[in-house]
């Protein structure tokens, strides 16, 4: 059974960016003949969520298919220790589900997260994945529509921006996966430990996207729609920027359920799903 959600927003009154919007939950049939394209994130796949596991794999093999391409933009992985992890039980079935997905003619785009900044070229190819960069403008269906993991937005998170900058340095990446595998995962788990601890210290507003990067963003890429994921604040909301309202979705993170954003040529809307069993 497919349970859908509709996010119905309303524009600011103020013309500040951003805008109200209200949840509809709803039951429909799928148009599984629209072409349409998927996208995902922050799933944080490891063995010890075995049900989001089997919501993935149901995604994967039941609703991924109907779709002309899937995109994954980042933290599909809880965390990604270097390429050299594809032999691990979870690694394999994953990248299996993926190429029987391409195999069967879906288009498959990876990009990466903070938690699997490390994802290279040998799992991309395992997975018949193309690795996209972040930030990366797609045409979707005519609408200019810019994608990112979201992290890069979270320019008030100081503490986060500083370790993202170390760990994004080709050089650090280096000496990082030159260590024995083990040995990386070790430290992986310090830094998961020391970021929850950070998180319980930081007010919830810093961990979000700050406005202004948001809008230099837009600017930038003249002005396209916007769809992102990290905070796991599912919603849609309209940006009105220097005379142009941009649309920006946000993904939402998995867990006892799914979710995905679902685009066709007459636009975008969230389904939120979990196994049948
Ligand atoms: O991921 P999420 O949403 O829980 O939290 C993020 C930010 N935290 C992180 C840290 C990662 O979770 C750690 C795991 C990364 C695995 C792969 C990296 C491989 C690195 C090697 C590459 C060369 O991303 C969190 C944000 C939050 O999003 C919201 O935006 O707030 O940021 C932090 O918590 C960062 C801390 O404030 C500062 C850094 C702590 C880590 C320090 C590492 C010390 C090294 C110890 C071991 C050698
Ligand atoms: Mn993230």
């Amino acid at each position: 059974m497919l349970l859908s959600q509709k996010l119905k927003c309303l524009n600011n009154t103020n013309g500040a960016s951003g805008a109200v919007c209200i949840s509809v939950l709803i039951f429909r049939q799928q148009d599984c003949a629209m072409p349409h394209t998927l996208f995902i994130s922050d799933l944080h796949l490891c063995a010890k969520q075995p049900h989001t596991v089997k919501i993935f794999m149901h995604f994967m093999q039941q609703i991924a298919p109907q779709a002309e391409a899937l995109y994954i933009l980042g933290d599909l992985f809880e965390f990604w220790a270097g390429d050299d992890d594809l032999d691990d039980p979870l690694h394999k079935q994953v990248t299996q589900a993926m190429r029987t997905l391409t195999a069967g003619g879906t288009r498959l785009f990876i990009m990466h997260g903070n938690r699997d900044l490390l994802m290279g070229k040998t799992l991309t190819q395992a997975a018949s994945a193309t690795l996209l960069e972040d930030p990366t403008l797609i045409n979707l269906y005519g609408t200019p529509t810019l994608l990112t993991h979201g992290d890069a937005l979270c320019t008030d998170d100081i503490a986060y921006q500083s370790f993202r900058n170390q760990v994004h340095d080709a050089s650090w990446q280096q000496s990082f996966l030159a260590q024995p595998l083990a040995h990386r995962k070790m430290q992986i788990t310090q830094m998961r430990t020391r970021s929850e601890n950070e998180k319980q210290q930081k007010n919830s507003a810093i961990m979000d996207v700050n406005a202004e990067s948001v809008a230099d963003l837009l600017r930038e890429y003249n002005y396209p729609r916007l769809i992102h994921g990290h905070t796991h604040h599912l919603m849609h909301s309209l940006y009105h920027q220097d005379g142009h309202t941009c649309e920006r979705w946000v993904l939402g993170d998995w867990n006892k359920t799914g979710n995905t954003l679902r685009c066709d040529i007459l636009g975008c809307q969230v389904d939120i799903f979990d196994k049948s069993v």
